[in-house]
């Protein structure tokens, strides 16, 4: 029995509220998102999987417009159109809940909009799995009861998943390294996991990571990671997603690397520079310039807006338009604001 599971996908990371500004180059990573989600689809049908998991966070925000969901959700539709099962859940990205009637008429896809569970064969296995949406408050306390509302102890099968979009103890993130501790509200502690599951599909966090069971050694918590580097304190993971195979009792996984871009930060103190010094410090980093890097600089050494030359940062972009995008932050009052 083979299976595909994903996570934190965040398809439509061009919508955002915030700001207009440097939409082209937002735009450009989004399609490199959606390339990559097409990517996992796709090893999913060529490698005739017998189920596709998604543990949350298919969509970046909960607003996008109908139309572009329906869009995004293609390699979902294909994977459903090809008979491979989908399992997915909303995530904290989809405040907990997708559209009502986003994947009606598609086949084969089960989406954890409650807790539930349910029983599927796949690859000569009777496959039990529960679900429930992201628990957005006190899931220390909220998870085991989320779980027995999914009835999973009146699942009798060979083997059982849980789909989950939590932080578990001990999960890793971030360029500081910050480890999730038991006793925090937001955080599942691993040991409440019931032994009944065998592997546990995980989202919420954006490094790959596998966790052991305190109590039952064998059993993963499995994060696939984001399938693209989402933020700057991503800049130094590897993405992809994980292939895993039931062998007998034994489920193996491994872990496939996704295209990545770069990100890059530079510091240029430019507080008393004139519009005409900041865009020669600036031509002088297009030495780092290519199309798979994300830059941002970042502007320091002033306390309001009027320290920071009246540049124009769209002619700046320009300079460097073959980056996927250029970011430019001013340290203003201790807060970053972006032009
Ligand atoms: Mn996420």
């Amino acid at each position: 029995m083979r299976f595909i599971h994903t996570a934190d996908t965040h398809l439509g990371f061009e919508f955002i509220k915030a700001t207009k500004r440097n939409s082209l180059g937002r735009k450009k990573r989004a399609d490199r998102i959606a390339a990559n989600f097409k990517a996992v689809a796709d090893r999913a049908l060529e490698g005739r999987a017998d189920l596709f998991i998604h543990g949350g966070d298919l969509f970046n925000k909960h607003y996008l417009p109908r139309l572009l969901l329906e869009e995004l959700i293609r390699p979902l539709a294909d994977l459903s159109r090809a008979g491979i099962p989908v399992l997915i859940l909303p995530g904290n990205h989809e405040r907990s809940e997708f559209p009502f009637d986003l994947f009606h008429g598609l086949k084969n896809l089960v989406v954890f909009d409650r807790p539930k569970s349910v029983v599927l064969n796949a690859g000569g296995y009777r496959v039990g799995l529960a679900g429930f949406p992201f628990l957005r408050d006190n899931s220390r306390d909220l998870f085991t009861k989320a779980l027995e509302e999914t009835d999973y102890r009146e699942l009798h099968t060979d083997v059982n998943f849980l789909v989950t979009h939590q932080a578990f103890d001990q999960a890793m993130v971030g360029p500081g390294e910050y480890v999730f501790r038991s006793g925090r509200r937001d955080t599942v502690d691993r040991r409440t996991l019931p032994e009944v599951f065998d592997y546990i599909a995980a989202g919420h966090i954006h490094r790959f990571q596998v966790l052991d069971h305190p109590c039952r050694p064998g059993v993963k918590i499995a994060y696939p990671g984001s399938i693209q580097r989402m933020s700057f304190a991503e800049k130094d993971e590897e993405k992809g997603f994980i292939e895993g195979e039931l062998e007998g009792d034994q489920i193996h996984i491994r872990f496939r690397p996704l295209p990545a871009y770069a990100l890059e930060s530079v510091d240029i103190a430019a507080a008393g520079l004139t519009a005409r010094e900041l865009e020669r410090e600036i031509e002088g980093e297009s030495w780092r310039i290519h199309e798979d890097l994300i830059i941002r600089f970042n502007l320091t050494g002033g306390e309001t807006a009027a320290d920071y030359p009246d540049a124009d940062f769209e002619r700046l972009r320009a300079l460097l338009s073959p980056v996927l995008e250029c970011q430019f932050a001013l340290r203003i009052k201790g807060r970053w604001v972006f032009r």
